[in-house]
């Protein structure tokens, strides 16, 4: 079994593309959403949350873990490979994807302040090509308009857009697992001339590389389970209300 974990559900968009990708292996996933937003977390704190939730999907069968949150992938993935002895897979900004197709020269990253404040996000900026620029914008408070779905969604998206588009990005890394749920919105802000670049369907290809095929075999139509640390209620209204996870409506408990 799958083990796939976010703050909330934005993970959600990566689990789609793994059920794509794997459609016969079973996924179990947890939103930690009493602890939410990962972004306002001490980097400890992200690290003792991961350990605990991945441990449980251990415990659960699972024999993979996918940490699909940018923002735990960010600060707390080394802990977990040093803690754990199945694979763990994480999510990471596409920019060199982003980087190659720039016409421009010049890219543009959204994710939450705390991933782009990491040293990880650092590093993996030191391994582009010198001559590209790259922007990095920190969305505070993004992810949860949209974990919320507050009114205020498409005013913070302007004001974390904008800057990018005077700056003439002509590529936008969505770098926050959450972000690919207003995706239309976002390319309705930026126009047809800024391509924006999401990782998940890569990451789903790198799960179906690294899954060890449960004994059991692969089932089909196998199931999905759907868990959060908040209201159970309240997740399965979002999911809901997101027409990208829509499918996975009345699975959440
Ligand atoms: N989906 C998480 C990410 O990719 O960073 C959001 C983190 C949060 O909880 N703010």
């Amino acid at each position: 079994m799958i083990g796939v974990f976010d703050s909330g559900v934005g993970g959600l968009t990566v689990l789609s593309q793994i059920r794509a990708q794997l459609p016969d292996s079973p996924i179990l996933y947890l939103a930690d959403q009493a602890h939410a937003p990962y972004g306002d977390l001490t980097q400890a704190r992200v690290i003792e949350r991961s350990r605990l939730i991945s441990q449980w999907l251990q415990t659960q069968g699972c024999t993979l873990v996918v940490v699909a949150c940018n923002t735990a992938t960010a600060l707390a993935i080394d802990a977990l490979r040093a803690s754990f002895d199945i694979p763990i897979v994480g999510v990471e900004p596409g920019i060199k994807p982003a980087a190659i197709q720039s016409l421009s020269q010049r890219i543009g990253i959204l994710a939450t302040a705390n991933t782009v404040a990491s040293d990880r996000y650092l590093r993996l900026l030191e391994r582009v090509l010198p001559d590209i620029d790259i922007l990095s914008q920190g969305c505070a408070g993004l992810a949860d308009a949209i974990e919320q779905q507050s009114a205020d969604l498409d005013q913070l998206l302007r004001r974390y857009c904008q800057p990018l588009i005077d700056q003439g990005v002509d590529q936008i890394v969505l770098g926050c697992t959450h972000y690919p749920l207003v995706k239309e919105r976002i390319a309705r802000l930026v126009g047809p001339q800024v391509t924006i670049v999401d990782t998940s369907g890569a990451i789903a290809l790198e799960v179906k590389r690294r899954y060890p095929q449960d004994l059991a075999g692969p089932q089909v139509g196998a199931p999905i389970r759907l868990y959060t640390t908040g209201s159970a209620a309240e997740f399965d209204r979002l999911v809901c209300a997101y027409p990208l996870l829509a499918w996975l409506s009345g699975l959440a408990s």
